[in-house]
């Protein structure tokens, strides 16, 4: 099905608006204005068109003040021009406060708006099945530059770009692979999953699959694409090959309140999908058909037989798991037995067997865990996880043989993400928030300890690594406008090279996400 008003270059360069000229330009209300001004390239309803949704949950990450600025200046490197000439401060103060208002008529995006939605450019099957570039394809790096909303193509071994392209506005979490590395699906903040052949470097479909989209997940055999959304509340089903919609799942409980998913991973020893609920106290497991061997070479890929943990849910049938409290924030062991989650108020963290649903401890993890961006090793004969704090200078290592905090690692402040790689003797932390954002600490995985601290460029955000395939290089973001990725060798840690790329945030290697590597995320 293909439903796109607007040329697909045209809606992909996000972040902006084109100028509607109609006088007099401040006439009327905010709603007056927003029509007037806005809504040509934001949508009449508000849900995004060339630019991006502007309801408030959409915005919740931009202060109203930051509203104001863009409105007046424009947006550099997007479409967004400044209307600072055309509206007074009064104008602009008036507008920017009603976007954050809820529409008086919720907006509503179910079956019908996601098949519109739906782009499909290069048919699966259509594209020759060979690489256009000499990189190894199993060790490339995808990185997403949210600063003019761009993702680059690095070949892992020499570094050097292949490609960059063009996204969809803010793209957040990360964007998951189909186990041969070939194509890779992107999910931005306005619910869009793009899906890109990597061989070709095209972008081959697009769907939209809700209008604040929390992530995307992939199962393990690259066929089925789950999205989770906050709005509408809802998971939804797609076939991975050109993102035709195969299911909607509206988010109730039994009592029929509905809730927000915050996120949905893959399990592959489960041979399901596992979503977990902001406003409900349940988890929810959708089984995908199996397959008849196992299809990705992880360390814990079990036989199919094996996969399913002994429960008889039919194929992409919810299964309710209580649970003791609302997850937000959460983590997996590495064989999807337990889901260790942050409980509500950042006081604290659970490990919550997912077969009974029953809670089997209780974490002293005060400040906030980012579980999320939790790793594993192993330490001593016994399998570790380290997790950073958003509120505390901290790092958490823990046992998780039997869910005791073993070190309290002291930061040089808050951290967001970690990473390392099984073939590295270190993890890598950063320091996300406060005045040393500009540091990363290096951990020495054997002596559970701090063993270096970089500032690659003093007063630049560093934050968030991603290893090779072998684990001898990683690539660090100087997360600024003006950024770039340093390559660095993982064993020296000499900085080897700086490729500039404009705000990049997450950096994903083909290899290491494939294959469910320890050290990364999955
Ligand atoms: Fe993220 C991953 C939730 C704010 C950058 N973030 C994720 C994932 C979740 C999540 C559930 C895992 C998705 C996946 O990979 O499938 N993030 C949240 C939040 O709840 C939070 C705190 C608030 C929000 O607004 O949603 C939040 N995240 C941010 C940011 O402010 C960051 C720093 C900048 C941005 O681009 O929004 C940010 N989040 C990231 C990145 C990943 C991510 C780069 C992927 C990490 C990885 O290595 O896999």
């Amino acid at each position: 099905m293909r439903a796109c008003a607007l040329p697909r270059g045209l809606a992909i360069l996000a972040g902006a608006a084109l100028l509607t000229i109609l006088a007099p330009a401040q006439a009327g209300g905010p709603e007056a204005l927003y029509r007037a001004q806005c809504a040509s390239c934001h949508g009449a309803d508000r849900l995004g068109g060339i630019g991006p949704a502007l309801l408030p949950g959409n915005l919740s990450r931009l202060s109203p003040e930051a509203a104001e600025a863009v409105i007046r200046d424009g947006r550099a490197a997007s479409q967004m021009p400044g209307f600072g000439e055309r509206l007074d401060d009064a104008a602009i103060a008036s507008l920017a406060e009603w976007l954050y208002r809820e529409p008086e008529v919720a907006p509503t995006w179910g079956r019908d708006e996601i098949v519109a939605s739906h782009e499909v450019t290069h048919p699966d099957g259509s594209l020759p099945d060979t690489p256009r570039f000499e990189a190894d394809p199993l060790n490339l790096f995808v990185v997403v530059e949210t600063g003019d909303h761009h993702a680059s193509v690095l070949d892992g071994d020499t570094f050097e770009r292949i490609h960059r392209f063009p996204t969809r506005y803010a793209l957040h979490g990360g964007p998951k692979y189909t186990p041969n590395g070939r194509y890779v699906f992107f999910g931005s903040r306005d619910g869009w999953i793009t899906k890109v052949d990597l061989y070709n470097l095209e972008v081959v479909a697009e769907v939209r699959a809700g209008i604040n989209m929390r992530n995307i997940a992939v199962s393990a055999d690259g066929r089925y694409v789950m999205a989770a959304n906050y709005l509408p509340h809802s998971l939804v089903l797609f076939d991975a090959h050109n993102l035709d919609l195969m299911k909607v799942y509206p988010v109730v409980g039994e009592d029929g309140e509905s809730s927000r998913v915050s996120a949905v991973y893959a399990a592959p020893p489960r041979g399901s999908f596992i979503a977990a609920l902001k406003d409900l106290e349940e988890v929810w497991e959708i089984p995908w058909p199996l397959p008849t061997e196992p299809v990705v070479a992880t360390g814990h890929m079990a036989t199919p037989l094996e996969q399913r943990r002994g429960h008889d849910t039919p194929n992409f049938q919810v299964r309710r798991i209580p649970v003791p409290d609302y997850l937000d924030d959460f983590f997996f062991d590495l064989d999807y037995d337990h889901v260790i989650g942050a409980a509500r108020g950042g006081q604290g963290g659970m490990v919550v067997n997912l077969a009974s649903g029953e809670k089997v401890a209780d974490l002293p993890l005060e400040g906030m865990p980012h579980l999320g961006s939790g790793i594993t090793w192993e330490h001593e004969g016994r399998r570790v996880m380290a997790t950073p704090h958003l509120t505390r200078a901290a790092v958490s290592i823990i046992d998780m043989s039997d869910w005791t905090v073993i070190k309290t690692l002291e930061t040089d402040g808050p951290g967001f993400f970690m990473r390392s790689h099984a073939n590295s003797p270190y993890a890598w932390v950063d320091v996300f928030f406060g005045p040393n954002r500009d540091r990363v600490h290096v951990i020495d995985k054997a002596r559970l300890e701090i063993v270096e601290t970089l500032i690659p460029e003093p007063g630049k955000t560093a934050a968030h690594v991603e290893f090779d395939r072998d684990g001898e290089k990683l690539l660090l973001s100087l997360w600024e406008e003006e950024g770039a990725v340093i390559v660095y060798d993982a064993e020296t840690l000499e900085e080897e090279r700086r490729i500039p790329m404009s705000r990049p945030s997450g950096k994903y290697n083909v290899w290491n996400k494939t294959r469910y590597e320890e050290g990364t995320s999955h």
